[in-house]
């Protein structure tokens, strides 16, 4: 009896000590944690490019809230050029001054190395815009839309744009294929166009452009003329199908729906004069939710892995249509 005693007790005080044996956890977040303040963050920002009215206010928000917050910003354009943006990180990964990274990523695969290196490097990311197909563990969050539920919205009012109409063949202007604003857009817009009937009859990539999305509904316009609804992925290629609609002596707008994705200037603009029917919201403003979720994770706080942005549809025909206009800020 007095052995067994003694082995437990031995055990115990084992235990005991066995946890302060152990090398500490590596502390979570940056040096300056848990007093990371603005000022102590040096963000590395590896934007897309400068493809059009979105990523110019997306962009606008990135460098206006840096200075508001006076956090130092080191801006990085892709040129939408995928081995641009690779190399681009890891210049940051490499930058000792750099200690934040956010990618606005070009295609959805293909970062797990360089974000395994920046893990190693202890430097923080965040994905911001568009979402990307790795690890949860390797970024402290993704601050975006659901961009497929932007592409289910879509349907539902391509759906009630076309109530009446005979023919339910839809065209599809489709962004650049490898990212997941394409891909979702494409997705969710598919699972909900069943409800009304709706056929996309034609889909091709117009990258985003006012000028492929032209080129590509002037060939389709030349194969045939029976569309009664075009679902242009984001306004500037949804302005290019009306540029080409009117060339080809139809009423876009009236002849045919027009429904884009993203609800820029441009996109009131074309819907104050008739031209565009709805426009679905895809927010752009999204620094200041970046900047503070950066903050958080350099001070060791765990993040939700996504924080999806809240946006709205908005309609040629809403009689209040000059007065949101006016009070839009891209
Ligand atoms: O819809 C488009 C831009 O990633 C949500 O990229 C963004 C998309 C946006 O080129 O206009």
């Amino acid at each position: 009896m007095f052995r067994f005693k003694t082995l437990v007790v031995l055990i115990a005080v084992v235990a005991m000590i066995l946890p302060a044996c152990q090398p500490a956890a590596p502390k979570a977040g940056l040096k300056c944690a848990p007093n990371c303040e603005y000022k102590d963050l040096v963000v590395g920002f590896l934007q897309t490019g400068s493809e059009g009215g979105w990523r110019a206010a997306n962009t606008a928000s990135f460098k206006e809230t840096a200075d508001q917050l006076g956090l130092k910003l080191k801006f990085y354009d892709s040129q939408n050029d995928l081995a641009k943006q690779v190399a681009g990180f890891n210049q940051f990964i490499q930058d000792p001054e750099v200690n934040v990274i956010v990618l606005a990523a070009l295609e959805t695969t293909g970062w797990e190395d360089v974000l395994k290196q920046a893990k190693d490097a202890g430097k923080i990311v965040v994905i911001e815009d568009r979402r990307i197909d790795a690890s949860e563990d390797l970024y402290a969050t993704y601050i975006g839309s659901d961009f497929a539920e932007e592409g289910r919205k879509s349907a539902d009012e391509m759906c009630k744009l076309l109530e009446g109409m005979e023919g339910k063949n839809v065209w599809e202007l489709v962004g650049n294929v490898g990212s997941s604003a394409a891909k979702d857009r494409g997705q969710g817009f598919r699972e909900k166009m069943g409800a009304c009937g709706i056929e996309v009859t034609k889909s091709q990539t117009a990258n985003w452009s006012i000028t492929e999305g032209k080129q590509v509904t002037e060939a389709w316009l030349k194969e045939t003329q029976d569309v009664q609804g075009i679902f242009a992925q984001n306004d500037e290629m949804g302005l290019g199908a009306i540029e080409a609609l009117k060339e080809a002596g139809l009423t876009p707008g009236v002849d045919v729906k027009i429904l884009s994705v993203d609800a820029t200037a441009g996109a009131f603009k074309a819907m104050l004069a008739g031209d565009l029917n709805v426009t679905v919201e895809c927010n752009p403003l999204l620094a200041p939710q970046v900047y503070e979720a950066a903050l958080k994770a350099a001070n060791g706080e765990t993040l939700p892995k996504w924080v999806p942005s809240q946006e709205g549809v908005f309609r040629s025909d809403d009689p209040n249509l000059q007065t949101v206009t006016d009070g839009r800020k891209y």
